[in-house]
């Protein structure tokens, strides 16, 4: 019997060419770039599709400002997005253009199939419009009079146009999100999303008078009007896999992740999941909405000007450090502030002195050791809890892959990379070396350093390629990681003894002080100019005023303390491990003056959740307890009833 193939599928947003990608684009695109490589080693064959948004007011608007015909200009923007993926090593398998023929063919045949059948209409239309976001607003929506999306100016604009019947989906939709879970994560925005379906939904605006906006796909029943670009642009997504009678048949529909940023979740999860259905697919199965890169808080974006360059970044650090810190340094779904200062500490201590470290001495001891032949293991019986933590780890990275959540999968790899770096230790082969029977010994650590690096390389693989592939060869192996794939991890030993290592030039080479300084002071990104340490004031009278939209960014969760003792060294920290409910996060407290660690044990306080991650004394704080200063005294906040972890505080 054939056993059928395993498919799998996931796209980015197609990026609008109206300027140079920045490194929010990237991000997207490295975040989908890994699932993609993952999804191959697991045995899947894997449709990964990127692209570039190529119509609209915006890229009209661009190329007038440059005194160039638009097609002209989408032509050279576009290769400017190719080229940074070819930079990035992201592994695509089409890259779509709404300006290609294949594109525009599918989106007229679907705009007639739905005209014939009724589920577009003209009507007379008058509106608030932001030409930026290219949306058409009604009154109520407007905030202070502006956009509610990007708070800038709109103008009331009164014209003839083409509506999709989106309303009557409605409920259709509502339903669909609450019976399944998954289909869009985080659940913050899901629920986001819910409450924007509680407003009765309109029907959608899809087209523009070509006399206000030449540049877009014409409708096929009448010749005065274009298409509203998020309506052409949405049906990328399928007219990458050719005609609607083909879509079903390929194995890659429905899409298994759209990710996208937050920014625009409700296109995809509203527009694109009610046009599917009056095509008659279905949505998609996950829609993953990213937080943004922003700098000083505010969002990094074209039209702003704040934009971090990428290919700047790769030139002073490395495509896979970049991809690494991306990743790494905030949870997907979450914002974070862009730090070049942040970026050489992750390089510096998760690359350089853990990985890349590990590397090092492995080559050098097998080289001194044992002339830089990888040894038979003397037994192949010993060290079971190093097997375990490997096995446990890789099914861990595993799982974690399900929701996302990349930075989780990072930090588990490198309990792996310390746990060999320790194994290393406990067994110290420079002393090995030194009797007969300790040599035996030594032919079994390093062979089993060596597996371990082998497997660290598989798993790294889809964030970091280009490294996972140079530490394969280092150790001589010639098997494609691909080829060798999840597969190879089940179990212990895929490393071949009597191979001859090669050991190369240092991984990630450490970033001096001074070179650290040089680099920071010719960066002129305010973030890294003013960066202070995260503090907080005591203010005695009332801070200023904020909106409650701002209170509500801060996430404040009850949560119960399960473990707590003393930072050696320091007289004020608390190290605590906090129970939220859906996880447990370690906390730096700054109340030992006033709390004994035993008086806390399953004592239940308030926790900022989405306070980005700091170090204290050397150790990572996850969030913040609530607490008042009592004339130098500090008492927790706490609650009376207790609620249950988990719960949102407002
Ligand atoms: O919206 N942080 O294109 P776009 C993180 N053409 N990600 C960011 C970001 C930031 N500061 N800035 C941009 C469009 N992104 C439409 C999409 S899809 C059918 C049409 C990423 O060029 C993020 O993925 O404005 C965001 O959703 C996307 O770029 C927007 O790119």
């Amino acid at each position: 019997m054939k056993i059928p193939e395993k498919k799998f599928s996931i796209t980015t947003p197609i990026y609008y060419v109206n300027d140079v990608p920045h490194i929010g684009h990237a991000y997207t695109t490295i975040a989908a770039d890994v699932i993609a490589r993952y999804k191959r080693l697991d045995g899947y064959k894997v449709f990964f599709l990127t692209g570039t948004d190529e119509h609209g007011q915006k890229v009209l608007q661009a190329a007038r400002d440059l005194g160039i015909e638009p097609q002209e200009h989408v032509d050279q923007l576009h290769n400017r997005f190719k080229e940074l993926w070819t930079r990035f090593n992201i592994s695509n398998d089409d890259f779509i253009r709404t300006t290609e023929k294949r594109h525009q063919t599918l989106v007229s045949d679907i705009l007639q199939q739905l005209y014939d059948r009724k589920e577009i209409y003209k009507d007379s239309y008058e509106g608030w419009y932001c030409t930026p976001d290219e949306r058409f607003w009604t009154e109520k929506d407007l905030v202070n009079g502006n956009c509610p999306e990007c708070k800038r100016k709109v103008e009331k604009i009164q014209e003839h146009n083409y509506f999709f019947k989106m309303g009557q989906y409605q409920d259709w939709l509502k339903k669909h999100i609450k019976s399944n879970d998954k289909f869009i994560q985080p659940t913050s925005r899901r629920n986001e999303v819910l409450g924007f379906l509680e407003k009765p939904l309109g029907d959608l605006c899809i087209s523009r008078p070509k006399e206000r906006l030449p540049w877009g796909i014409p409708l096929p029943f009448d010749e005065g009007y274009v298409t509203y670009v998020w309506f052409d642009a949405l049906i990328n997504y399928i007219s990458a896999h050719g005609p609607l009678e083909k879509i079903g048949s390929t194995g890659f529909w429905p899409v298994n992740h759209h990710l996208l940023g937050k920014d625009i979740l409700t296109t995809h999860a509203v527009y694109w999941s009610t046009m599917l259905k009056a095509i008659g697919f279905d949505p998609a199965l996950n829609l993953f909405a990213h937080g943004w890169w922003t700098i000083n808080g505010h969002k990094m974006s074209k039209s702003v000007g704040n934009t971090v360059e990428p290919n700047l970044l790769v030139d002073q650090f490395g495509v896979d450090a970049i991809r690494y810190f991306l990743l790494r340094e905030v949870p997907f779904g979450l914002d974070g502030d862009f730090s070049h200062k942040a970026l050489i500490g992750r390089i510096n201590s998760d690359l350089a002195n853990n990985l890349g470290n590990l590397l090092n001495r492995t080559m050098s001891m097998i080289k001194r050791y044992h002339d830089q032949i990888i040894p038979e293991p003397n037994s192949r019986d010993e060290d079971d809890d190093l097997k375990n933590e490997f096995q446990m780890g890789t099914e861990a990275v595993q799982k974690l892959y399900d929701d996302l959540a990349y930075n989780k999968i990072l930090e588990r790899i490198w309990l792996l990379v310390d746990a060999t770096n320790k194994y290393i230790d406990t067994n110290s082969p420079w002393n090995l070396i030194k009797t007969e029977s300790g040599k035996q010994r030594l032919a079994t650590v390093m062979y089993n350093t060596a597996e371990c690096i082998r497997s660290i390389s598989i798993l790294i693989y889809p964030f970091m390629p280009k490294s996972a592939e140079t530490m394969m060869e280092q150790l001589g192996i010639e098997t494609s990681i691909d080829e060798q794939g999840l597969e190879s991890l089940k179990t212990w030993g895929g490393t071949k003894s009597g191979i001859k290592i090669r050991p190369g030039l240092q991984l990630f080479p450490r970033i001096d002080d001074k070179d650290a300084e040089k680099i920071l002071n010719s960066i002129e990104s305010p973030n890294d100019k003013d960066q202070k340490p995260s503090s907080h004031t005591e203010i005695e009278g009332i801070c200023d005023q904020v909106l409650i939209d701002d209170f509500m960014k801060i996430d404040l969760r009850t949560g119960k303390i399960i473990e707590a003792e003393k930072i050696k060294k320091s007289k004020k920290l608390l190290k605590l491990k906090v129970d939220i409910g859906t996880e447990v996060r370690q906390v730096v407290a700054g109340i030992a003056e006033c709390y004994e660690p035993d008086q806390l044990i399953n004592r239940t306080i308030i926790l900022v959740a989405n306070l980005k991650p700091v170090k204290l004394m050397g150790v990572e704080s996850q969030g913040m307890l609530l607490a008042a200063n009592n004339n130098g005294q500090v008492v927790l906040a706490g609650f009376d009833p207790t609620p249950r972890q988990g719960t949102r505080v407002r």
